[in-house]
């Protein structure tokens, strides 16, 4: 079953999310699919690529599916975590990856559009970061993903509260290029792609990836990664770890023990 439509015309490629069943959720194949995509657009010469929800989704996407979450003793956002390797593939996607976001954005969703390279919103779009609320240890790249779109104090936010922010706040933060009416978000999306899309693609696509490399230069020690790495795993070897994945498939609130 296809989860996901795709389009190339002129030059300019286009994958909707179509999924609304399980809130575009991004399963193991979903994120497969949009791979799939970014890989034929590219050979078919797509000079950029925008990633959106079907037109007028609430939901753009729930994140991680949480059914494929193993429920402890592995961790769950490791190198091949299928969102990993999603947000991999537009980073090293040789085409401007450009989010057309209307609607909630949530958990890894959050950093699959953050990883984009430009990001226009409709004015209902929200973004919530949700590691906190089901108890999962986010890991390093993602946490630079973040660290490297908002500023300290406001990543300390979105990830401590899990709450969502609006479209206007994003933009006020600079975490989202532009937010305009509903009405206007894919003329305002078009016509920033075709911009992009008559300039030089060869220069585009090295700058692209000078901007990658540029921004994932964080020096950490050996040390220091070991630390990350045994403290996630406390949080992800936790009894609230397996209480945040129970309570979203039971549909309830989770009791955390902070143990
Ligand atoms: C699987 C889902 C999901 C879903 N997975 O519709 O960033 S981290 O670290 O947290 C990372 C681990 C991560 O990304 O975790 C996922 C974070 N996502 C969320 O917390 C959002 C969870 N979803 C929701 O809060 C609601 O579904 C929203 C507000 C998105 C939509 O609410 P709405 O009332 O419109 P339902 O909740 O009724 O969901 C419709 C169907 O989609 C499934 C959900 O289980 C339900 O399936 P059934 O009809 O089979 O019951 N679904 C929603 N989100 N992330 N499945």
């Amino acid at each position: 079953m296809k989860r996901i439509q795709v389009r190339c015309d002129e030059h300019i490629g286009t994958i909707s999310l179509d999924h609304p069943e399980k809130r575009n959720a991004l399963s193991e194949d979903m994120v497969g699919e949009i791979i799939a995509a970014l890989r034929d657009l590219a050979a078919e010469g797509c000079r950029a690529v925008v990633l959106r929800a079907a037109p007028g989704a609430k939901v753009f996407s729930a994140g991680h599916d949480v059914a494929e979450l193993p429920e402890g003793r592995r961790d769950p956002l490791g190198w091949d975590d299928p969102l990993r390797h999603l947000v991999r593939a537009i980073e090293q996607h040789g085409a401007p990856v450009i989010a057309m976001v209307e609607g909630g954005v949530w958990g890894g969703a959050c950093e699959v559009v953050l990883a984009c390279d430009l990001i226009i919103a409709a004015d209902n779009a929200t973004f919530a970061l949700t590691p906190a609320k089901l108890g999962v240890p986010y890991n390093v790249s993602g946490m630079l993903t973040f660290l490297n779109t908002a500023p300290l104090h406001i990543v300390k936010e979105l990830t401590f509260t899990a709450q969502p922010i609006d479209a206007v706040r994003a933009e006020r933060i600079g975490i989202v290029n532009r937010v305009v009416p509903t009405a206007e978000l894919e003329a305002t999306t078009l016509a920033l792609a075709q911009t992009i899309a008559a300039n030089a693609p060869l220069a585009i696509s090295v700058m692209k990836e000078q901007l990658r490399i540029l921004a994932g230069a964080h020096p950490m020690s050996p040390q220091g990664f070991e630390r990350v790495q045994g403290l996630r795993r406390l949080v992800y070897d936790s009894a609230d770890y397996r209480e945040g994945i129970r309570a979203f498939k039971e549909k309830r609130r989770p009791m955390f023990e902070g143990r």
